[in-house]
């Protein structure tokens, strides 16, 4: 194994510590899942910056088993609706349990997906079976799902820093982004994100603000 020394560590005190978590606590308790996108453009820079940064996540064995297609194109925006539209149609119409359905009431979520065509940026994530360290290999990956859910963290968290608005958006199933996207078979299609500003009426269901707290979501063990 080949080493370097660790760089660029901060020997931070606790009382700074506390100071910048809480910072953190604070920006990202503002970020709220939007449904209503404004066409507002985006600059490509900050759609790759923030690409970049969810590619500093940790991955099994760091084969970095994801990749990410930026669409701002709205031929295939258009065609990404069309499809996803539909599953949503079959979804909502029958396909979906009424006990997961009745879980969605609170979010007022229905089949139709405007945002897919008027945001300006959508990301479709994929996850990869197979690869390895290095573009071109053909190994086996590890934990693919768990690398793949961390960086899809690491986007989201970047994009609500650098100030924009997004979607976690997860059509079922969604092998129709594999095609579209032009992805390989062994890629498996994630998650789709869309990002953009909100529009200026943008509204979020009450039922999305209310979080678990501290003691719900911990158990210290001291
Ligand atoms: N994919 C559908 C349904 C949906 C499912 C869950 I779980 C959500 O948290 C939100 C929506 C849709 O996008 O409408």
């Amino acid at each position: 194994m080949s080493t370097v020394t660790l760089e660029n560590y901060e020997d931070l005190s606790s009382e700074e510590m506390r100071t910048r978590a809480i910072a953190v606590l604070d920006k990202l308790r503002t970020r709220r899942t939007i449904r209503d996108f404004s066409d507002k453009p985006v600059d490509i820079a900050i759609i790759e910056s923030c690409i970049q940064a969810a590619g500093t996540a940790p991955s099994g064995a760091n084969h970095q088993p994801w990749h990410f297609v930026a669409i701002s194109n709205p031929d295939v925006k258009r065609k990404i609706r069309i499809a996803a539209e539909a599953e949503e149609a079959e979804f909502y119409g029958g396909r979906a349990s009424e006990e997961w359905l009745e879980a969605l009431v609170p979010l007022g979520t229905d089949a139709s997906k405007p945002f897919l065509e008027v945001a300006p940026w959508l990301i479709a994530v994929f996850a990869q079976r197979r690869g390895g360290e290095k573009l071109g290999q053909d190994k086996k990956n590890y934990y693919v799902t768990e690398s793949v859910g961390l960086a899809t963290g690491m986007l989201i968290t970047a994009l609500h820093s650098a100030g924009l608005g997004t979607l976690t958006h997860t059509p079922a199933p969604m092998g129709f982004l594999r095609e579209i996207c032009g992805r390989p078979e062994t890629e498996k299609p994630f998650v789709l994100m869309v990002v953009g500003h909100p529009a200026k009426d943008a509204t979020v269901p009450k039922h999305a603000l209310v979080k678990k707290d501290l003691g719900e979501i911990s158990t210290f063990i001291s």
